[in-house]
């Protein structure tokens, strides 16, 4: 239909850009950095979401020179902020987190790319976190797993994104090149009461023990309340992100919020 045949061109008409959520320290509530999110401004759509066209760009081959353009474009902007910030802070800069998808890591262009951005840009490798969903990683083999562990010796921070659905084995966790675990936001949700469930508390309790004894930082999403935000503090949770501190948004908004408790 008309989004099969419009998507081709979109890249070169600049129809689509990218909205930014904070990621904040649930220790002191200070922001962090952000997730890097695209949307389609479709001439008589208006926004439409990556749900929408993510899985159309990935069948016509689109994603890769889309996921590229999204990751030049964010770490742009990852640099902008930095600029704007002054580096001055003890907390370092502003990180940026960006999704990829299995298209992409199958790319033979990935590394490259990826170096070629940075240089470019002047950004640190260690200011990109690559977001990767763990069922694109369940039962990888070592030729899919090769580019993720050039880019983290390089620096570049690897997330296992809505972690905790895709029944991945615990163990297989130490063979990953991953730093970070973005646990899934159904697990937030679990945490509406205050007190929560005492079995989800349990499982939280046990993937953030897991995590911080393999040196893994865990990321909550889909965070609404804060009594949510609380329970996950506790909890053991290092980062949070989700509407109770800011919807998706232009990047200038980012850098207000970062101004705010800076
Ligand atoms: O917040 P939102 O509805 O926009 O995001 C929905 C999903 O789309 C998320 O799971 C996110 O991982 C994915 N997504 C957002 N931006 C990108 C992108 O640039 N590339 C890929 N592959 N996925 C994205
Ligand atoms: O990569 P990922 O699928 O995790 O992308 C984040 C998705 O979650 C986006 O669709 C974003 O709009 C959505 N999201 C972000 N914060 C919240 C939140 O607090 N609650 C809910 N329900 N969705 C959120
Ligand atoms: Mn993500
Ligand atoms: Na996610």
């Amino acid at each position: 239909h008309g989004l099969t045949t419009a998507l081709p061109t979109a890249l070169e008409r600049g129809e689509f850009f990218i909205e930014y959520q904070p990621l904040v320290h649930l220790g002191d509530g200070s922001v962090r950095g952000a997730e890097a999110l695209v949307r389609w401004l479709h001439p008589q759509h208006g926004v439409l979401g990556p749900d929408r066209f993510i899985p159309l760009a990935e069948h016509t081959g689109l994603i890769v020179p889309l996921g590229r353009w999204v990751l030049e474009q964010s770490v742009r902007q990852a640099r902008e902020w930095r600029e704007l910030h002054g580096g001055a802070d003890a907390m370092g800069p502003l990180r940026i987190n960006v999704n990829l998808s299995p298209c992409q890591l199958t790319h033979p262009g990935l590394v490259q790319d990826t170096v070629d951005i940075l240089e470019r840009t002047g950004v640190e490798p260690d200011a990109l976190c690559l977001e990767v969903t763990e069922s694109a990683l369940i039962g990888a083999d070592d030729d899919l797993l090769k580019p993720l562990r050039r880019l983290a010796e390089m620096g570049v921070d690897i997330a296992l994104d809505d972690f905790g659905t895709g029944y991945s084995n615990l163990a297989n966790l130490r063979r990953l090149p991953v730093s970070i675990l973005k646990l899934d936001r159904s697990f937030t949700q679990s945490m509406q009461q205050f007190p929560a469930d005492p079995v989800d508390l349990k499982i939280v309790e046990g993937i953030v023990s897991l995590a911080h004894s393999l040196d893994l930082t865990v990321t909550v999403e889909g965070v609404e309340t804060g009594a949510q935000a609380e329970q996950l503090r506790i909890l053991g949770c290092d980062t949070a992100q989700g509407w109770y501190y800011a919807r998706p948004g232009p990047p200038e908004r980012l850098h207000e919020l970062a101004l705010v408790d800076a």
